[in-house]
């Protein structure tokens, strides 16, 4: 039930992207992010959540990787985020990893309610690192609005990031905690995302957009 109805609304999304191509629409910039972190934190949620503004509850595990993208607008320009969503599942590792090469930035997750996630990031903060060494990474406590069932307080992702940047050298930050479910956190987030990526000097490429040439892929997933 979930899953087709996040397949619908993200296929609304798509055609909305399309439609801004169609007539022309321009972007100041374009960037690439990935979700990673275990699987159940939350990412495929997220993904939905952040291409479509809609909370889809019952989603499948994630099999393949899927791809779409949503626009952004700060201080008056245009910004086009393309997101990919991957698996959290240690057999689809390698597939995974792959998903991490040029990408800006990975949104690293884990679930508040779930310790084992957050003892987990380790292991995805070195995957990200091994196969895209210059890729920020903006780690993200999930699931606010479960706070009663909290067993990772912020101040433990604070001083794991912080260990994490002086032992690695990798670029990470702690962004603070959301919920897919009530949208807590979820805009200041993306505007955080932007101001990150806009410190990158990423070279513009030519922006303006072809008739009839989406850049979205759907791979298929859930
Ligand atoms: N309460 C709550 N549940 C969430 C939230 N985000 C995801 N979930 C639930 O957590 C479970 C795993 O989510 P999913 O997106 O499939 O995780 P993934 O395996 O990382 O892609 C599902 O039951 C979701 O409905 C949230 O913000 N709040
Ligand atoms: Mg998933």
């Amino acid at each position: 039930m979930g899953d087709d109805e996040a397949k619908d609304l993200l296929k609304e999304a798509r055609r909305g992207q399309y439609a801004l191509r169609d007539i022309g629409h321009r972007y100041d910039q374009r960037f690439q992010i990935a979700l990673s972190g275990n699987s159940h934190v939350g990412k495929t949620t997220l993904f939905v959540r952040m291409c479509t503004h809609k909370y889809v509850q019952g989603l499948s595990e994630t099999i393949m990787s899927d791809t779409a993208s949503f626009d952004l607008t700060s201080q008056h320009k245009h910004y086009e985020i393309t997101i990919t969503d991957t698996a959290g599942t240690e057999r689809y590792t390698s597939t995974t990893v792959s998903l991490y090469r040029r990408k800006h930035l990975i949104l690293l997750l884990y679930d508040i309610t779930d310790r084992s996630s957050f003892v987990r990031l380790t292991f995805w903060a070195d995957e990200v690192l091994r196969v895209n060494p210059t890729a920020r990474v903006m780690l993200v406590g999930s699931k606010s609005d479960l706070h009663f069932k909290r067993e990772i307080k912020p101040e433990l992702a604070y001083e794991w990031v912080r260990r994490r940047r002086a032992q690695h050298k990798q670029h990470i930050t702690f962004y603070g905690e959301i919920s897919s479910k009530t949208g807590e956190g979820l805009e200041c987030m993306k505007l955080k995302l932007i101001t990150l990526l806009s410190t990158l000097n990423i070279p513009k490429r030519e922006l303006s957009i072809k008739l009839n040439q989406p850049t979205v892929q759907h791979k298929g997933c859930c």
